[in-house]
């Protein structure tokens, strides 16, 4: 379906040729080799939640931050900081299933560096969850006492589940009372509304529809974002984005591997990826599996990767790692 009110900008790209040499850097290989300004995804319904969110917070004690564990800071929304204001904020890095343990101490040290304290999460399985219910029910305890300090009854806890769409904020939800009482599934932008949930007598959260800047700035944020599928599919090229995904996987089994010893893409294809760049190897892996067919090899790499089916492969890893 497409829905009206999305805007979207796709312009003209450079790729990369198929001799020129692997990029360094992540970013690098997107500024340089890309040359993007092509991911723009604001649809009316997330500009709606936005303005509702803005109300609804006056309400809340504690903010639920999800962020997408393969890429923690592509799912860090600018105006977060704005939004927690002085409430109790709880940092939820979901999808803890798709990184390694190693990939996820990485980050829980980088994270405590910065002085936060990260949950990691599955809210598909339940891993964690319970952790993250108790975290916001320690905010209502103090929040209890100076109610009760001031004479007024004590009142659940009201937490609001903000983060980029797709990230599992309704799962987590779903996952804390145990049943399904929100929408859930594998696309972005399927909570449209904002909807109050009584997890318990201590606990009430508030799922909200995924946010995502007006505009996003950082282009080689927007693809992984895009490659993840945490932004709407109108808004993007899949044989663009499928080729800054084999960019991405090349240069993380290249420059760490140790993380990522044997590349994901030999494993899962039998076809070696190393000597290729992205666009290159979109073409040659479609003339070895996919009947030429580009396209189809683009769609079939994403599918892929977002269904965990090259492993649990991290996109970013801390800066300075
Ligand atoms: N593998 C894995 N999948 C997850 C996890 N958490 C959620 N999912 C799946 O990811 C998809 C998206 O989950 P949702 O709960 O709809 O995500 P959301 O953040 O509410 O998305 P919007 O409402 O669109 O903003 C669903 O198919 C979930 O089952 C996780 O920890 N691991
Ligand atoms: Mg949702």
């Amino acid at each position: 379906m497409v829905d009206s009110h999305w805007s979207f900008v796709i312009s003209p790209l450079v790729f990369p040729t198929p001799n020129s040499p692997l990029p360094n850097l992540l970013n690098m290989a997107i500024t340089n080799n890309y040359k993007l300004n092509l991911i723009q995804w604001y649809p009316g319904h997330i500009a709606k939640a936005e303005k509702n969110l803005k109300e609804q917070l006056k309400l809340v004690d504690v903010v639920l931050e999800v962020r997408d564990a393969r890429i923690p800071l592509a799912t860090n929304h600018p105006q977060m900081g704005e939004w927690v204001g002085n409430k109790t904020r709880i940092l939820v890095v979901n999808r803890l299933d798709m990184i390694t343990p190693e990939v996820r101490s990485i980050w829980t040290n980088w994270f405590k560096s910065q002085g936060e304290v990260p949950y990691f999460t599955n809210a598909q399985h339940g891993q964690g969850v319970n952790a993250i219910a108790k975290a916001a029910q320690a905010a209502g305890v103090e929040l209890n006492q100076r109610r009760r300090d001031r004479g007024m009854l004590p009142r659940p806890v009201r937490a609001v589940v903000i983060g980029f769409p797709n990230v599992g904020k309704s799962a987590l939800i779903n996952r804390l009372l145990g049943k399904r009482v929100v929408e859930s599934a594998a696309r972005p932008g399927v909570t449209r509304n904002l909807r109050w949930v009584r997890i318990s007598d201590e606990l009430q959260l508030l799922d909200a529809p995924g946010v995502i800047p007006s505009r996003l700035e950082n282009q080689a944020a927007a693809l992984k974002l895009a490659i993840c599928d945490d932004i709407g599919q109108a808004s993007y090229d899949n044989q663009l984005v499928a080729s800054a995904l084999v960019d991405f996987l090349n240069e993380i089994h290249i420059t760490e591997n140790n993380l990522l010893p044997e590349s994901p893409l030999q494993l899962r294809y039998n076809f070696e990826s190393t000597s290729y760049t992205g666009e290159s190897y979109l073409e040659a892996l479609a003339e070895h599996r996919y009947q030429g067919d580009v396209e189809r090899t683009a769609r079939q790499l994403l599918t892929d990767f977002r269904k965990g089916l090259l492993g649990p492969v991290p996109l970013e890893l801390p800066p300075n790692a």
